[in-house]
């Protein structure tokens, strides 16, 4: 029997420059007792990948693209489950697209006013409705795992950077003179942090629990008084966050917390490679690291819906030869 053709209802928005695809009708049959978003991830991951290429890996989508399953909450207190992915697989946590999925929601008129929690496979984060497409997030607990971790990277000399966990596993590098954090740099930063993040896995340098660090954030001058330091944040794969990152500036924000240089309550301005800036504030974890608070702005971009036709050689998406 043929494939037949399938039919995803997304809508599209971009945070601070970076795209989420949030996928809202079309995901297969799972399960009849409502399901985690962890069981949905792994059930996603191992038995539909193809939904997670289609959505976001060329022609259809773009190598820099994050999407959202949207699902069914299993806590009665949220309004919706998602799980993140991206062109090389499935992310941890995503801030930029929770404050992606919010507008989506608001779009789609499903936030109510004040706090609206929504699950996700790191734990539970609140956004309040967008004002004028700004978002609030409450992000889960964020931590430094490990201070100044110097690593010899092939090409590049030894580097030093700080382990941490603000809903993803970061390896955090004060650029120095190492390399310039700059838009028109974008090949250099890429190479460095490939370069580094590689440096970490063959020498097994990892996060709590040999949690994989897939993300790699360097960090200069801001270029004007609107931000407090400027980013450049690599995402598994080979793609760089458009956005400052909201789980990389949670993980900022937990280390210079714990190096004295931000108080509770004290705001930090986060700008990205393209300079716009989240701006983000901590309160203390009871169980140690800080809860920040992350706020970014998002615009929805469009409404679509993506088919899938069984003879388009391309309907799971471009593969490249490094994916
Ligand atoms: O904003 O947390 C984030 C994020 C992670 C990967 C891309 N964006």
């Amino acid at each position: 029997m043929s494939e037949g053709v399938k039919k995803i209802r997304a809508i599209d928005s971009h945070t601070a420059g970076e795209p989420t695809r949030v996928v809202v009708d079309g995901l297969p049959e799972f399960s009849d007792t409502p399901a985690t978003v962890i069981e949905w991830r792994d059930f996603l991951q191992s038995e539909h990948d193809w939904l997670r290429t289609a959505v976001v890996r060329e022609p259809r989508g773009h190598e820099a693209m994050v999407g959202a399953f949207l699902l069914e909450p299993t806590q009665p207190d949220c309004v919706a489950g998602v799980v993140f992915f991206n062109n090389a697989g499935y992310l941890h946590g995503c801030l930029h697209g929770t404050i992606g999925v919010a507008v989506t929601l608001a779009h789609l008129g499903r936030l109510s006013a004040g706090e609206n929690k929504i699950e996700t496979p790191t734990g539970i984060v609140a956004v309040h409705p967008p004002v004028d497409g700004w978002v609030t997030v409450q992000n889960v607990r964020s931590f430094r795992h490990a201070a100044a971790v110097p690593v010899e990277v092939p090409g590049w000399g030894t580097v030093h950077g700080d382990v941490a966990w603000g809903g993803n596993w970061f390896f955090l590098i004060d650029a120095g003179d190492t390399v310039a954090v700059d838009f028109a740099n974008l090949d250099q930063l890429t190479d460095f942090t490939c370069a580094v993040r590689a440096t970490l896995e063959a020498n097994g340098i990892t996060g709590e629990d040999g949690g994989e660090i897939d993300h790699i954030e360097v960090f200069g001058p801001p270029i004007n008084d609107d931000a407090d330091s400027k980013n450049f944040v690599l995402c598994p794969g080979r793609e760089y966050d458009r956005s400052p990152c909201g789980t990389g500036t949670s993980a900022k924000l937990a280390c210079l917390h714990a190096d004295g240089k931000l108080q509770l309550g004290q705001t930090w301005r986060q700008a990205g490679i393209l300079d716009t800036v989240f701006e983000g504030t901590v309160e203390e974890a009871p169980e140690g690291g800080v809860l920040p608070t992350v706020k970014g702005r998002a615009f929805i971009t469009g409404e679509s819906k993506l088919i899938v036709h069984p003879d388009d050689p391309f309907r799971h998406g471009i593969v490249y030869p490094r994916d």
